[in-house]
């Protein structure tokens, strides 16, 4: 298995803990350096056309993309621990809440948006902060009002580790990197934090990886 990866990635974080909960290590772990413009580079984009990580290579066949797919198919090909509850409803309070993360939310503040902001209409690094720092407080405000649902428990959905605490994790690790306080959002941050207590969310951190800042 190779996974293109680049230590600040959010995406490429849910990927890992998935992969961690799971007991899978990859083979080889390609760095595309996003500070460079890397995932522009035609090797990459013959990888994955949208220039993004992660990408997941598995076997024969053209590698996998977007987090959210990547971490089903990891669900379905290595079931132990499940990733999603066994309902329906569940299912899709699970899959709700991810999304709310990687549809809604973060697809807001990655390099290409923040530097068309830029390159385009001339976003100084101040106003570049402001709009991630506000795309942030709407998701956080949103899962805040999720999470004080009587579904959450230790985790985003009862006691089970699932793929929405995965990306509540990212959605953390986010706000952090754009210096957006947590104190508002404390059923939010008693989900993240539980997560942390397990390595398998620890050892995936950004901030732990090859080339990340001490
Ligand atoms: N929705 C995608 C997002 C992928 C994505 O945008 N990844 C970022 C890093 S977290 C990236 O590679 N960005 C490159 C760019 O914006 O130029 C997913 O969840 O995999």
């Amino acid at each position: 298995m190779k996974l293109y990866s680049f230590w600040r990635s959010l995406a490429t974080y849910r990927v890992r803990i998935a992969m961690n909960l799971k007991g899978i290590t990859p083979d080889e772990v390609i760095e595309i350096n996003l500070m460079k413009g890397q995932q522009r580079d035609p090797e990459f984009r013959a990888v994955n056309p949208m220039m993004a990580i992660p990408a997941l290579i598995d076997g024969d066949g053209r590698a996998l993309f977007e987090s959210l797919a990547i971490i089903e198919y990891l669900d379905e090909t290595h079931p132990n621990p499940p990733l999603l509850p066994k309902d329906p409803k569940g299912r899709a309070r699970v899959r709700g809440l991810a999304q709310l993360v990687a549809a809604d939310s973060h697809p807001l503040i990655v390099p290409r948006v923040r530097e068309y902001l830029a390159d385009e209409f001339k976003f100084d690094e101040a106003a570049i902060a402001k709009w991630a720092q506000h795309w942030h407080r709407a998701a956080l405000t949103a899962l805040e009002t999720l999470l004080k649902d009587k579904a959450t428990g230790r985790y985003a959905h009862g006691d089970q580790i699932t793929v929405a605490d995965i990306c509540l994790a990212s959605q953390a690790a986010g706000a952090t990197f754009f210096k957006v306080d947590l104190a508002p959002f404390p059923a939010f941050k008693r989900v993240v934090d539980n997560c942390m207590q397990n390595e398998a969310f620890a050892r995936a951190h950004p901030l732990k990886q090859p080339g990340a800042p001490a």
